[in-house]
């Protein structure tokens, strides 16, 4: 495998991992847009970017559809409409830095900046299964499986798969996009083409795509099997063997916040009023409410400001909203805990350990940030 052929970065991001490039933005800079810039977007790679020229490029599509077709970028942009969907990623490892702490979990030590905004520009993937002649009421039993163009370690493919309802939903919104916020897609988001699967966890949204294949079964790939599983908190290396197909895969998003302004552990001026910044996101679901407690939980006060877009008029908020709360003054040192509600009324757990599992995956418990006065430092 080799990184000689990297993209190039921004030098302020925070590396998680160097290879595969594994990095998330500043949380300030992340903030202070709505649509996250795609350079600042976060960026989680499994293996070496490919290289793929857009001119030779084409996607298979086969498996179980009546009429297995392949298209080129420019047959893709030519003979399906182009349409833009505004979606936020997030990875499943988002936050895992908090469960890492609390028992060692295997998975790249995110913090909470592993999630961006990004304004998606294709083809609606429903459109092209059509095209292969897929009709969803032959097919509601069926899985579309995404295969990407990169190899990562032990020479697996990065796959995935996501059922054919969500797929060929028109309200479900799946994107094959060659665009990312009006630019062609950058090569660390999959250029030529990826898969944005809005409301899902970040590893459906396949990069680099190589082909899609429909057949009964979920994808069996490595990353739809084995990895992105939700696991009891008593689960570990010496018995995880007769878990992994007792537990489902992960798809869908649940409710997330977390405290983005300050930083943890930063210290500021806690005499005067500060405003208190993060994001909260639902699969789908408009955020409520965001609270935010100064005494770890007991009492509790709504956020000043909650924004967030809904997608043309319908009923589907697949992006972040951004929140504030202004607070005259803390005490220091002071803690910070936010959480979020939905319009469905799921919230987040309260604590972290008891959320705690192997893979460090969907921490969404409350989120807690420490802070001190700067005169006290
Ligand atoms: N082909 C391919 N697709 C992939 C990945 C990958 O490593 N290879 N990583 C997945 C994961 S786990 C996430 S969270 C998102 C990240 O997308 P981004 O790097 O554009 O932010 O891409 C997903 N798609
Ligand atoms: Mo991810």
């Amino acid at each position: 495998m080799s990184y000689n052929n990297e993209p190039k970065r921004r030098p302020d991001f925070t590396v998680n991992q160097q290879q595969p490039f594994n990095a998330e933005p500043p949380c300030d800079a992340l903030i202070r847009n709505y649509v996250t810039p795609n350079d600042y977007f976060y960026v989680r790679n499994h293996a070496p970017v490919p290289s793929l020229p857009g001119e030779s490029y084409r996607l298979m599509i086969g498996g179980d559809v009546p009429q297995p077709i392949s298209l080129s970028l420019s047959e893709l942009k030519s003979q399906f409409p182009k349409v833009q969907v505004m979606a936020t990623l997030m990875c499943a490892g988002n936050r895992r830095d908090e469960l890492n702490k609390i028992k060692t979990v295997k998975g790249v030590t995110w913090g909470p900046a592993a999630i961006s905004n990004g304004i998606w520009g294709g083809v609606p993937l429903r459109l092209v299964l059509h095209a292969a002649g897929i009709i969803e009421s032959n097919f509601r039993q069926y899985h579309v499986c995404f295969e990407g163009f990169d190899i990562c370690k032990d020479n697996t493919g990065y796959g995935s798969s996501i059922p054919i309802p969500k797929a060929m939903d028109p309200q479900g919104d799946v994107l094959l996009a060659y665009e990312m916020n009006g630019e062609e897609l950058p090569r660390d988001h999959g250029y030529p083409l990826r898969v944005v699967v809005p409301g899902y966890i970040g590893a459906r949204s396949v990069k680099w795509l190589k082909s899609i294949v429909v057949q009964k079964e979920e994808s069996t790939n490595y990353f739809q099997r084995r990895d992105y599983k939700l696991f009891l908190p008593q689960v570990n290396w010496d018995n995880v063997d007769q878990w992994w197909d007792k537990s489902p895969p992960i798809q869908e998003l649940s409710v997330q916040a977390a405290i983005l302004e300050p930083k943890n552990g930063a210290a500021i001026d806690t005499g005067s009023p500060y405003a208190i910044k993060g994001y909260a996101l639902s699969n789908g679901h408009r955020i409520a409410r965001v609270d935010v407690s100064l005494d770890n939980g007991v009492t509790w006060e709504p956020a000043t400001t909650i924004n967030g877009e809904i997608k043309d008029n319908t009923n589907r908020y697949w992006s972040w909203f951004l929140w504030t709360y202004t607070v005259r003054s803390m005490p220091s040192p002071c803690r910070i805990v936010c959480r979020a509600w939905d319009y469905a009324s799921n919230s987040m757990p309260g604590d972290a350990p008891s959320i705690w599992n192997l893979r460090g995956v969907m921490n969404n418990s409350w989120h807690r940030i420490d802070v001190v006065s700067k005169s006290k430092i």
